[in-house]
């Protein structure tokens, strides 16, 4: 144990904070990891663009282009990362073999099972997404909400085939599965009908939910979004139409992912405005840049500030964490272990305030107070208690971090084609 840990224990213990027991509860709470950045949201079940209004930039060497390069990619990456994981997939990143195929509609759990092993020998568990992109049935841009019922039958029957699936992942890892529904639908030009997609929506996704799936195995959530490229006028599933259907449908949860907002607004402000409705909510956590960019996250302002709302609000139990973001401009097991490490600091950084007081000073009009004590925070040797944290953890700390990136880079991703 460092010195530099000593006194800074010593420093937080005067605001009558554990350090040691911030620590132990950290190491358990899971953070879910997007198997998407590690290919750039490719998948195994199409050759075709990825599509639905998303983009990932950049060509960085090395991208994993089969599930072994991706499953020893990603434990690679986890390596790097302090504390507890879920991983979290796509409908398309279904493995399959011997030359068998199966189309969205008519996936199997079979078609998941290298990942269950993966995830059940590394004792983690699963969250899943079916995916409403990147396939020849998303007609004009639109899955679940087309007129075209043929189009829109695909995807319910995609998202009921998604539930089974979910639910084999949670049976398996026992653990539940957070499955969360994302579709791009929407307009670039002013529409001439608005309730009509949304109605639609609504219906196709009460078809899914007629499977009758175990809620206590299975947590489906409805992700929100404003815009996309090419979907610039209206987006079908907004943030109003999400909450609706979560508010006035059971056991299903509302997910709100922070590039999802126009530029001004924060989910840091939002956490306890829903927690006051609903009992679990979902987050997918990102690093939007001008607009829904899915930059690395990072230890930054606003990362803070959410983590501080998820911390202070007691909402480790019921806010489901994800990451969500996807970047090939930069090494890609970088990027997911940068993201990872600036959540877990965030949460760990929330954890070092002493939030009755701050609350106290607030409820007694005592806002100068409160300033002065929020300042002074922000110098606080956070650093030692970090690096204590990745010790615990038997990871490394930031000093060693490149080294490890540079020699799986040198030793494993420069042989690759791509
Ligand atoms: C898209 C949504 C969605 C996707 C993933 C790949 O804007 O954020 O969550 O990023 O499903
Ligand atoms: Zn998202």
């Amino acid at each position: 144990m460092s010195t530099g840990y000593e006194e800074a224990k010593k420093r937080y213990e005067k605001l009558g904070i554990d350090t040691e027991k911030v620590i132990e509860t950290l190491k358990n709470v899971p953070i879910s990891l997007h198997c998407w950045q590690g290919d750039d949201v490719t998948g195994f079940d199409h050759d075709g663009p990825l599509t639905g209004g998303i983009q990932t930039t950049g060509n960085y060497p090395g991208r994993a282009t089969t599930y072994e390069e991706l499953m020893s990619d990603l434990d690679m990456a986890m390596s790097l990362m302090p504390g507890a994981k879920k991983i979290n997939l796509h409908a398309s990143y279904a493995i399959f073999e011997d030359g068998e195929f199966a189309d969205r509609d008519e996936l199997l759990p079979k078609h998941f099972s290298r990942w269950v092993s993966f995830a059940k020998e590394r004792s983690l568990g699963i969250d899943f997404n079916p995916t409403f992109f990147s396939h020849d049935m998303v007609k004009d841009g639109l899955t679940l909400t087309s007129p075209d019922e043929d189009v829109r039958r695909f995807w319910i029957d995609h998202g009921k085939a998604c539930l089974r699936i979910a639910e084999y992942f949670a049976k398996e890892t026992k653990n539940e599965c957070v499955m969360n529904i994302w579709i791009p639908d929407g307009y670039k030009d002013i529409p001439g009908d608005r309730l009509g997609p949304r109605l639609r929506y609504k219906d196709s996704l009460e078809q899914i939910l007629s499977y009758p799936y175990d809620k206590k195995l299975v947590k489906v959530c409805v992700e929100s979004k404003v815009f996309g490229i090419g979907y610039e006028s209206y987006t079908v599933g907004s943030s109003e139409f999400t909450l609706g259907f979560a508010a006035s449908h059971e056991g299903v949860i509302p997910l709100m992912d922070n590039g999802h907002y126009h530029p001004t607004e924060v989910v840091s402000d939002k956490i306890s405005s829903l927690l006051c409705f609903y009992d679990e909510i979902a987050l997918h956590i990102t690093r939007p840049v001008r607009w829904d960019s899915d930059h690395v996250v990072l230890f930054d302002d606003e990362t803070k500030e959410l983590a501080k709302e998820i911390i202070r609000c007691d909402g480790l139990n019921r806010i489901h964490m994800a990451l969500d973001y996807f970047d090939a401009s930069i090494n890609r097991i970088a990027a997911w272990a940068i993201g990872y490490r600036s959540l877990s600091k965030a949460l760990l950084a929330a954890m070092l305030i002493p939030h009755e007081l701050e609350k106290e000073l607030q409820d007694n009009g005592r806002m100068t107070e409160l300033m002065i004590l929020q300042e002074k925070l922000k110098t606080y040797p956070f650093g030692d208690i970090w690096e204590r944290y990745c010790e615990v953890c038997n990871v490394v700390d930031d000093d060693q971090f490149y080294d490890r990136i540079h020699d799986y880079e040198d030793r494993v991703l420069s042989k690759r084609s791509k």
